[in-house]
C-alpha cells in the first residue's frame, strides 16, 4: 500500500512482581492492542513488542517476603503473564523479558557508550543506608514524606500520588521499607544522567512541538516538571539484583531499574528481528519510523523525560512521536492493588471467563480511563454485555443470519433495486472505517469503542424499519434487497470490530464464510462486500447474556477480599487483668433461643428480645440492631448471662446479657452452641 508507514508501538514492560490486572489492561494493553491491530488492518508495517520488567526492587522486596530468590519470582510471574497475554489475545509480535541475554547486553553496551562518551556525572555522595539490613535504600526500600505533595508514602524515587520523580535523599523522614528503621548515611559513588542538560531541548521538543497532538494529561505532568528544574538522575544503584555496571569502579553495583527497563524496548526489538531474519534498527533508527509509547500515567516522566534524554544522549535513535498515557482505573470504588489483592487479575478473569476475552475487551475500552480515572464494577461490565454485545451486535448479526438461513438456505439474495433508505443505510455503512479509524488515530478508544457499536445500531434500526419477516409474506422481492443491504452492514461489522473484538471478528467471518479477511480501506469504495449468490454458514451465538449469580460470584471473591484485608489489620486487643477461678464460677451462663424480637422504638441499636433461657422465657434489651433484623434472628440460638443484675433502658427491664463478639466488618455475631441438640438452659462452664 503506497501510504503504508513504519510504527514501532511500545506497551509498557509489567513488573514481575505479581500477575496482570484489570488496570493494566485498560490503561496500556488493550488501547495498544487496538492501536496495533488497527495499523496492521490497515497495510501498515507494525511491530508491537512488549517484555517483562524483571529487575527493581519491586520484585527483590517480594522475594524476601516470600523467603524465595528474585529468579524464583521472575520465573513465576513471566510465564503467569505472558500465557495470559496470549489467551486474551493480545497480540504482541514479541514478548521478552529484561533478564534475557540479549536484554542484558543491549542494556550495557547502551550505558558504556553514554559512559564512554562522557555524558554522565560521576559523583560520590552520602546516601540512605539500613545498617541492620547492610542495605543501601534506594527507589521501594525507602518510604518517606514526598517534598512536593506531602504524600506520606512516597517511595524513594517516585511519588505515586503527584507522579514526582525525586532522589531518595529528597525524601522526608525516609524510613527503611525493610526493617523500618530511620536510615542513617553512608557514601558511595554513582553514575548520572545530568537531566538538567536537556531541559531545554525537552521543552521545546514537546512543550512546544507536540503542544497540539500530545493529550493534555501528558503535556501538564511535562510542563510541571520542567517548569519545576530538572536535576541530575542516578542511573545506578547499590543493589545486588539487576544488570551488572559495566564499567570501572561498577563492581558489586548494577544499573537502575529505570534505565534497563525502557531499554527492553529496544532489546525485545532485537530478539523478533533475530527470530524473524530481520533488521531490528529501521524500526528504531529510521527517522520516518513512528515510536508510539503506550504507558500508564505513573509512567510519564520516565517515557517523557529520562528515556528520551537517554536516547538523545546516545544519538543514534528516534524518540517517540507520541506518549498516549491513560490515568488509573479503580475498582468497584477502592484503588487497585496488588499488595492489597484488591484487582480482577488476567488469569483469574480467563479461567472464570473462559471464552469471554472480548467481553472484557469491550468493556474496559467503552470505560477506558482516558482523561480521568474511572470505576470498574462488574454491573457495568454486565451492562456492557448484556445491553450493547448482546442486545445490539448479537442480535443484529443473529437476526441476519437466521433470516438469510431460514429465507435463502444461507445462499446471499440478489438485490433488486435500492431504495433511498437502502443508499442511504450503505452510504453510512462506508464512512464508519473512516470515522472509527479518525478516533483510534487520536488515540479516542472509548469513542471508537461507541462508533463501533453505532454501526451494529445502524444494522439493528435498519431491520426493524425494513421489518422483513413482515414483508416476506407481502413482497418477498423487496426483502431479498433489505437481506442483502443488512448482509453487508454485517460484514462491514466483521471488519472494524477487529482491534476491539479480535475473537468475534473471527468468529462472525466463520459464520459468514468470509476466508479472505476484507480490507479495511475497501469499505469506503467498494460497491459490494459481500457477493449476492455466496453462501453463508449458521448462526453461531456470538455473546451470551452473563446472569446476575455470575456478578455476584465476583462481588462476593471482592467481599472476602476486603474481610481478609481488615481481618489482618485488626488490632487484637491485650489481655486483660488476671482473676481467681471463683470469680469466673460467678457468672451464670446459659444456652437460649431468641423467640421474639421487635426494635425498640426511637433507637438506633437496641432490640428488645424474649428469649427462651431453659430456666425461664426472659425479656433482654441488647445492642445489635445495626446488625441484625429482628425477622431474621427467631430461632437463633444464643449464650446468655442470665445472672446480671437487671437493669432498665429506654423504660424496659433487660434480664440478662447476650455474649457476642466482632465480625471484620464492624457487625456483630452470636456465640452459639456447635451442636442444634444442645437444650436451652444448658450452663456454659
Ligand atoms: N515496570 C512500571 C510498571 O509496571 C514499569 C514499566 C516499565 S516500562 C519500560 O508500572
Ligand atoms: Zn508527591
Amino acid at each position: 500500500m503506497s501510504n503504508s508507514k513504519r510504527y514501532t508501538i511500545t506497551a509498557a514492560l509489567p513488573y514481575t512482581n505479581g500477575p496482570v490486572h484489570i488496570g493494566h489492561l485498560a490503561g496500556v494493553y488493550v488501547p495498544a492492542d487496538i492501536y496495533a491491530r488497527y495499523l496492521r488492518n490497515t497495510g501498515n508495517d507494525v511491530l508491537y513488542i512488549c517484555g517483562s520488567d524483571e529487575h527493581g526492587v519491586p520484585i527483590t522486596l517480594k522475594a524476601k517476603k516470600e523467603g524465595v530468590s528474585p529468579q524464583d519470582i521472575v520465573d513465576k510471574y513471566h510465564a503467569i503473564i505472558k500465557k495470559s497475554f496470549e489467551d486474551f489475545g493480545i497480540s504482541f509480535d514479541n514478548y521478552s523479558r529484561t533478564s534475557a541475554k540479549v536484554h542484558h547486553e543491549t542494556a550495557s553496551e547502551f550505558f558504556k557508550k553514554l559512559y564512554d562518551e562522557g555524558k554522565f556525572i560521576e559523583e560520590s555522595s552520602e546516601q540512605l543506608y539500613d545498617a541492620e539490613a547492610n542495605q543501601f535504600l534506594a527507589d521501594r526500600f525507602v518510604v518517606g514524606t514526598c517534598p512536593k505533595c506531602g504524600n506520606e508514602e512516597s517511595y524513594g524515587d517516585q511519588c505515586e500520588s503527584c507522579g514526582t520523580s525525586h532522589n531518595a535523599t529528597d525524601l522526608i523522614n525516609p524510613k527503611s521499607a525493610i526493617t523500618g528503621n530511620v536510615p542513617t548515611t553512608k557514601v558511595t559513588k554513582h553514575w548520572y544522567l545530568p537531566l538538567d542538560k536537556y531541559e531545554k531541548w525537552l521543552r521545546e521538543w514537546i512543550v512546544e512541538g507536540h503542544k497540539n497532538d500530545w493529550k493534555t494529561n501528558v503535556l501538564g505532568q511535562v510542563k510541571s516538571w520542567l517548569d519545576d528544574g530538572l536535576k541530575p538522575r542516578a542511573v545506578t544503584r547499590d543493589l545486588d539484583w539487576g544488570i551488572p555496571v559495566p564499567v570501572e569502579g561498577g563492581e558489586g553495583k548494577v544499573l537502575y531499574v529505570w534505565f534497563d527497563a525502557p531499554i527492553g524496548y529496544i532489546s525485545s526489538t532485537k530478539e523478533w528481528a533475530a527470530h524473524e531474519g530481520k533488521d531490528w534498527e529501521p524500526y528504531w533508527k529510521d527517522k520516518d519510523t513512528k515510536l508510539i509509547h503506550f504507558i500508564g500515567k505513573d509512567n510519564i516522566v520516565f517515557h517523557c523525560i529520562i528515556f528520551p534524554a537517554m536516547l538523545k544522549a546516545e544519538g543514534s535513535y528516534i524518540l517517540p512521536e507520541n506518549v498516549p498515557a491513560n490515568e488509573f482505573l479503580n475498582l468497584e470504588g477502592n484503588k487497585i492493588s496488588t499488595s492489597k489483592n484488591w484487582a480482577v487479575w488476567l488469569h483469574e478473569y480467563l479461567q472464570d471467563f473462559p471464552d469471554k476475552q472480548d467481553v472484557l475487551r469491550y468493556a474496559l475500552t467503552a470505560n477506558a480511563p482516558e482523561t480521568k480515572d474511572n470505576d470498574f464494577t462488574w454491573k457495568d461490565f454486565q451492562a456492557r454485555n448484556n445491553n450493547e454485545l448482546v442486545a445490539i451486535f448479537g442480535n443484529f448479526i443473529n437476526r441476519v443470519v437466521v433470516l438469510t438461513n431460514k429465507y435463502y438456505e444461507g445462499v446471499i439474495p440478489e438485490p433488486n433495486e435500492f431504495s433511498d433508505v437502502d443508499n442511504e443505510t450503505l452510504e453510512k455503512l462506508r464512512k464508519f472505517p473512516s470515522i472509527i479509524a479518525s478516533s483510534i488515530e487520536r488515540y479516542r478508544f472509548r469513542e471508537a469503542s461507541q462508533e463501533l457499536m453505532n454501526l451494529a445500531r445502524l444494522g439493528n434500526k435498519y431491520l426493524a424499519d425494513e421489518e422483513p419477516w413482515k414483508q416476506i409474506k407481502t413482497d418477498p422481492e423487496r426483502v431479498k434487497t433489505i437481506m442483502y443491504v443488512a448482509l453487508q452492514i454485517a460484514a462491514g461489522l466483521a471488519v472494524v470490530c477487529e482491534p476491539f473484538l479480535p475473537f468475534t471478528s473471527k468468529k462472525l467471518n466463520q459464520i459468514l464464510n468470509i476466508s479472505e479477511n476484507i480490507a479495511w480501506d475497501s469499505i469506503a469504495e467498494t460497491e459490494e462486500l459481500i457477493a449476492a449468490n455466496h453462501q453463508i454458514g449458521k448462526a453461531q451465538l456470538l455473546f451470551a447474556k452473563i446472569e446476575d449469580q455470575e456478578i455476584q460470584a465476583q462481588l462476593d471473591k471482592l467481599e472476602a477480599t476486603k474481610l481478609a484485608n481488615e481481618a489482618s489489620t485488626k488490632v487484637i486487643e491485650p489481655q486483660k487483668e488476671t482473676i481467681e477461678f471463683d470469680d469466673f464460677t460467678k457468672l451464670d451462663m446459659r444456652v437460649g433461643t431468641i423467640i421474639e424480637a421487635i426494635k425498640v422504638p426511637k433507637t438506633k441499636k437496641l432490640l428488645q428480645l424474649k428469649v427462651d433461657v431453659g430456666i425461664d422465657v426472659r425479656t433482654i434489651v441488647s445492642g445489635i440492631a445495626e446488625s441484625f433484623k429482628p425477622e431474621d434472628i427467631i430461632g437463633q440460638r444464643v449464650t446468655v448471662l442470665v445472672n446480671l443484675a437487671p437493669r432498665k433502658l429506654r423504660g424496659v427491664e433487660s434480664q440478662g446479657m447476650i455474649l457476642m463478639t466482632d465480625t471484620p466488618d464492624g457487625k456483630l455475631a452470636f456465640i452459639e452452641p456447635e451442636n442444634d441438640s444442645v437444650a436451652n438452659g444448658e450452663q456454659v462452664s
